[in-house]
């Protein structure tokens, strides 16, 4: 299959992330990206290639306009708050919730940081929007690709996107590739499109963006939010609103869970997916679901990845990966490749 790659991935990199009241490095390396891709090429998967150029208006095909701007401009506004900050990531420190007011956008930058943010742990830097945006040209490039008739394509970038909202970013994300890979889909001509998101935290921000519609089913395989990030999000009593009601499952699992457990919830997801009807298939493809991941609770192995690639070859759908989480660097690019290979090897 052909892999699009963010080449522009290394402009992004966080410096520190808040956790249990302490600054620790980030986990959301650039060494992830470069993993995946060496082994790609490495066991000949197929052609590499940079996305082409787009126009910014796409993004508004799923973000607000005002928060576009926002990421656009975040860096040059953080750094004319103190010139210091050019050394400095920025992180928010203030929020509009509880009872606060969320319809006035604040001039203060460390107010519209808060706006638009959920958690403290998705430092933006000086390079943020930039590979952010090239990312999404790599999920709207691989969306092309399926919708002009490829079996499947991957969209190999950081930073990951299915936290991230219409108008907010957070969980290391800031424009969610998956949400704009499905929306590119449904603008190529194709009616019914479904997201299957594997990572090990629920994508609260790819649910939050079709929870109305019924035109995109988003299907969630995660760690339960009573107790795992990000908490708020992801219950299995959340099936859709309005037009979209029956249009979102989520399948929270306890952590600790292993592989015969997660399967189960696989192919209960797939069964959804095919009840549907789809004309693709956009895969959240998080690699943090296995055992030796640092922060997360699920228990698979890497040869456990052939048989996720392979069961999601069996729907037999025209098919997108976007790279996700995964933070056990050296396993990563294993990982990730293995499902790739084991759909390959079952699509062929
Ligand atoms: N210090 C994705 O996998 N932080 N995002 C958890 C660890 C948030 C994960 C606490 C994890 C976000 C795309
Ligand atoms: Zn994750």
């Amino acid at each position: 299959m052909i892999t699009f790659f963010n080449h522009k991935h290394v402009l992004h990199q966080g410096r520190q992330e808040m956790f249990r009241g302490q600054m620790v490095p980030c986990f959301e390396l650039a060494a992830r990206a470069d993993h995946v891709l060496s082994e790609l090429t490495g066991r000949k998967l197929g052609p590499v290639q940079a996305p082409p150029a787009f126009d910014d208006a796409v993004l508004e095909r799923i973000h607000t306009p005002e928060y576009l701007h926002f990421l656009r401009h975040a860096w040059a506004d953080w750094v004319a708050l103190d010139p210091a900050n050019v050394d400095r990531d920025a992180l928010p420190s203030v929020w509009p919730n509880h009872g606060l007011r969320k319809d006035r956008v604040p001039t203060n930058f460390a107010a519209r940081m808060g706006l638009y943010a959920f958690d403290t742990g998705s430092p933006l830097t000086s390079g943020t929007w930039e590979a952010a945006r090239e990312g999404a040209g790599c999920a709207l490039a691989a969306a092309r690709n399926v919708a002009e008739g490829a079996r499947a394509a991957f969209a190999l970038s950081r930073p990951p996107g299915h936290h991230a909202g219409a108008d907010f970013f957070g969980g290391y994300c800031f424009l969610n590739n998956a949400a704009l890979a499905a929306q590119a889909l449904r603008d190529h001509g194709l009616e019914r499109v479904a997201v299957l998101d594997v990572d090990y935290h629920h994508g609260n921000g790819t649910q939050a963006i079709f929870y109305e519609r019924a035109d995109v089913l988003v299907t969630s395989i995660h760690g339960d939010p009573q107790t795992e990030y990000p908490f708020f999000l992801g219950h299995s009593d959340e099936t859709g609103l309005g037009a979209g009601a029956g249009y979102n499952f989520n399948m929270p699992l306890p952590r600790g869970s292993g592989f015969d457990v997660w399967r189960e919830a696989l192919r209960f997801m797939l069964r959804r997916v095919a009840d549907y009807r789809p004309q693709a298939l956009v895969v959240s493809l998080g690699l943090d679901s296995f055992e030796g991941d640092p922060i997360s609770g699920f228990r698979l192995r890497s040869p456990d990845y052939f048989t996720v690639g392979g069961d999601i070859a069996r729907a037999g759908l025209p098919t997108v990966f976007v790279f996700e989480g995964g933070y056990a660097v050296a396993q990563l690019g294993m990982n990730a490749v293995n499902v790739l290979e084991g759909f390959e090897r079952r699509a062929a």
